[in-house]
């Protein structure tokens, strides 16, 4: 069994279809919850599939560090290790350095950095990030790549966008033939239209199995990046799968999703849901609010998860205010389900032929305000 991607409807740019891999399918439009040290915070495996998740997203430069890649590969790998059956696909590294790490040190061949946990020193570089994604059994592997914080000026773009092509080839190289497991390459170039081609342009030289837009949501706004989604899917083949990293809030995947892509992955359910920020249907909620002490009514009466199920406001309210451990469970359950709900309704509306009406809808809803 091997890796492909089944484009099977298209609504203006947005798209819908199935990731096959070994593991199981992938339903696209697909958001991926972020599981960073082996566990989606708060979740256990079965509920994560249950909110209706096919894939999670794991992180190399974490699972380096701590328990190290080594020893996941002697204990059998990610899936086994963490209890989910389902894909994976691993994110690479260099992001996460730029973000977490300190005395980061940045070369042609690759990264030096200080780990945010105890001080000590490492390295990465595109081959030994193909050696960790695949110690990990990883089934969706990212290029080692580098990403410069927006604002920056368009010659350290085009740079740092030239680099991350070099380490593009150098990881397809150390990544080798893996029948069943994907390599995707990462498109950079911050907000320019030329710089973006030029990078789309060097990735589909190589050949990828999918193929990513980086260097979004790092500090540019959602119309800035808007106006690159209006040109960067385009650019990349139209029969191989579209991942748009670290994006984004409700709003942000729908504009993605209406642009053509068709992979997200982001922690704002997940880490929202541990500060008592709940997405809904109408909006976002803060369950800290007084307003919510006294309210018998659950956080969305149409939704259908354990939280809303079984849950008034009054009570989310007080296991927040009281820092119980239910409180980050059945929040980040919510989140996650509605995200997934967001999902399952495009992917149905793009079938359909109906997207616009499913966004007209759901920007009408949000409009309304919490209840
Ligand atoms: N590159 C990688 N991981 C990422 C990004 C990127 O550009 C982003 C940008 N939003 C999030 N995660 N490798
Ligand atoms: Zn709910």
């Amino acid at each position: 069994m091997s890796f492909s991607f089944d484009l099977r409807a298209t609504d203006g740019a947005a798209r819908t279809g199935t990731i096959h891999t070994p593991r199981g399918d992938i339903r696209t439009p697909a958001f991926m919850p972020v599981g960073t040290a082996a566990t989606v915070k708060a979740m256990m495996p079965e509920s994560v599939a249950a909110t209706g998740a096919d894939i999670l997203l794991g992180n190399t430069y974490h699972l380096m560090l701590r328990p190290t890649a080594e020893r996941i590969d002697r204990l059998g790998g990610l899936h086994r290790f963490m209890n989910w059956d389902k894909p994976i696909l691993t994110d690479s590294g260099g992001f996460q350095v730029m973000s977490l790490s300190s005395l980061r040190k940045l070369t042609e061949e690759g990264v030096t950095f200080k780990s945010h946990i105890d001080g000590s020193k490492h390295h990465l570089t595109p081959e030994r990030s193909m050696e960790i994604q695949k110690l990990l059994g990883s089934d969706i592997v990212m290029c080692f790549d580098e990403c410069p914080a927006l604002p920056a000026d368009r010659d350290r773009i085009a740079q740092s966008m030239e680099l991350s092509m070099r380490w593009a080839q150098r990881s397809r190289d150390a990544f080798g033939d893996r029948p069943g497991h994907a390599l995707f390459g990462i498109q950079q170039g911050g907000l320019e239209e030329d710089l973006r081609a030029q990078s789309a342009a060097a990735l589909r030289e190589i050949e990828f199995d999918g193929y990513a837009v980086g260097g979004l949501a790092v500090g540019e706004g959602q119309e800035a990046m808007f106006k690159v989604l209006d040109f960067a899917p385009a650019q990349l083949p139209v029969d191989k799968p579209r991942y748009l990293m670290g994006v984004g809030k409700p709003d942000d995947i729908v504009g993605a999703v209406k642009r053509g892509i068709d992979m997200m992955d982001c922690v704002l359910p997940s880490r929202s849901g541990r500060t008592g920020q709940v997405f809904t249907r109408r909006g976002v909620v803060n369950i800290k609010n007084a307003r919510h002490a006294d309210d018998p009514r659950p956080l969305d009466e149409a939704c259908t998860c354990p939280a809303c199920a079984h849950y008034s406001r009054a009570y989310l309210h007080h296991v927040f205010r009281a820092q119980e451990m239910i409180s980050g469970m059945l929040l980040t359950w919510h989140n996650l389900h509605y995200f997934q709900e967001i999902m399952a309704g495009m992917r149905a509306a793009i079938a359909d032929g109906a997207f616009a009406a499913w966004e007209a809808d759901f920007h009408a809803e949000r409009a309304l305000g919490d209840i």
